[in-house]
């Protein structure tokens, strides 16, 4: 069967005007160490714009996924606080500010835990799935996928195109934090591809458990997706993740491997039984006539440490029109010297990595994120892409319309003692309600309702 012309769509996270440094995920090395510093959203939203520019000038598909309404007004009346508005913040700032800096987290900008997304090649019902991710480990994430589900539907609104399943049962034995713990490979975009799963524990069967730092997916949540989004055994792959990289601060997969299409570039040490997984991979893939190659970088080069603060692997791996590999790092890459030369070196090796490019995106790493923590991956033929809310790509027009809403709503400094303030709230509903008309996205927001 001749496979129709697909593409992958990378739909990016536009910060919210609330991003800051409050600390909130033990396990992630960034954000424990930049705990209580100045945040400055403007420059992150602008910094997450320009990587979604320049992407769609080179050519590829890019969207834009809008920020959640923080502080979340409902978590803060959900665990008690209650009064107007600037009564719940004042009092949650006075009583629980660990509450009010959960309910502040832009921490929706990282998309790439927004939801898991199965190509319709792959998908039973020939549907594209989303399952939102239920994010049970931290609090600030787990009130994510409300919101997230409603946005997702203002985009892949086409039900006979698009399936958006329900999160999963928010508890630890079905945590489950999207597709930073995802990947696909497929020789084409359009064609059936081999779905791999990433998990740190299973909570009823045996195996590894990391010691220091939470596993936050498990086996048992990756199974209930690939389920849900009726995929076939013969094109899923289960591996876990080294529980000694979590707890060096691997607190997702895509901290350490990246794939795309037949690579999967990846640490030495990311997998338990790492060999067994490259054999899966291969004969699976092989079995639907697709190569695969896997590029490991040693620890003797790249130790897991210095994978973990300058991302190396979080990282996006792009297939350009002519067929060339790009990946995109964070500049943090160029400046600790062994990453740096390791770059250097892909020149004169043969990889399928033909380019590297570099961004500056210093506010969301500062938190753990990196390149590939933004952005949602979304494998869509032509006639999915014709489904898809048009005003969100971007685009010129679209980057000067956002590039200006920032600098009319965002702050440049914002401190942990800010969330206090109730204008916060206020500045950042305006922001929003403006989005949506610049998104063309209709009353997605609880306060709009
Ligand atoms: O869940 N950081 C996020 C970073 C998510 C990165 N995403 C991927 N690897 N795909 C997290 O740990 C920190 C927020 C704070 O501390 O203020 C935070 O939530």
């Amino acid at each position: 069967m001749q496979a129709s012309k697909a593409y992958e769509a990378n739909f990016d996270g536009l910060v919210g005007p609330t991003h800051n440094y409050a600390g909130l995920s033990f396990g992630n090395v960034a954000s424990r160490s930049n705990e209580k510093s100045v945040a400055n959203p403007k420059a992150a939203a602008k910094q997450g714009l320009r990587k979604m520019k320049r992407l769609a000038d080179l050519g590829f598909q890019q969207g834009v996924l809008p920020p959640l309404e923080r502080p979340s007004i409902r978590l803060l009346r959900d665990v008690g606080f209650s009064g107007d508005d600037a009564t719940v913040i004042a009092r949650a700032a006075r009583e629980a500010p660990e509450l009010l800096a959960a309910a502040s987290s832009a921490s929706a900008m990282w998309t790439a835990n927004a939801a898991t997304v199965s190509p319709s090649a792959d998908t039973e019902d020939g549907r594209v799935h989303f399952t939102p991710a239920n994010l049970a480990a931290k609090l600030h994430r787990a009130i994510e996928h409300g919101e997230t589900r409603r946005s997702l539907g203002a985009i892949f609104a086409d039900e006979s195109r698009f399936r958006i399943h329900r999160a999963l049962p928010g508890t630890p034995a079905l945590g489950d934090e999207g597709a930073a713990n995802h990947t696909r490979f497929a020789r084409e975009y359009g064609e059936k591809g081999v779905e791999f799963f990433v998990y740190g524990r299973s909570e009823f069967g045996r195996g590894p458990q990391p010691q220091r730092y939470p596993a936050r997916q498990t086996l048992e949540a990756s199974r209930a997706v690939a389920r849900l989004h009726g995929l076939s055994s013969d094109a899923t792959v289960f591996a876990q993740q080294s529980p000694d990289v979590i707890d060096a601060g691997v607190f997702h997969n895509d901290v350490i491997a990246v794939g795309n299409r037949t690579t999967l570039f990846c640490h030495e040490r990311a997998f338990v039984d790492q060999h067994k997984v490259y054999d899966e991979l291969r004969a699976k893939l092989e079995a639907l006539g697709t190569p695969f190659s896997a590029l490991e970088v040693p620890e003797s080069e790249v130790s897991v440490e210095d994978a973990v603060s300058s991302y190396l692997f979080n990282s996006q791996l792009l297939s350009g029109a002519d067929g060339r590999q790009l990946l995109i790092v964070p500049q943090e890459c160029r400046e600790n010297a062994r990453v740096a030369a390791y770059l250097d070196s892909l020149a004169s090796r043969k990889t399928p990595i033909d380019e590297v490019l570099v961004f500056d995106l210093r506010e969301s790493m500062k938190n753990g994120g990196g390149p590939a923590c933004l952005r949602l991956r979304v494998v869509l033929d032509d006639a999915e892409r014709a489904a898809v809310n048009a005003r969100v790509w971007m685009n010129d027009a679209l980057f000067t319309q956002l590039d200006a809403w920032i600098d009319r709503h965002y702050r440049d400094r914002l401190a942990p003692a800010d969330l206090a303030d109730p204008k916060l709230l206020a500045e950042s509903r305006a922001a929003l309600d403006e989005l949506t008309t610049i998104l063309g996205l209709g009353a997605v927001y609880d306060f709009q309702r």
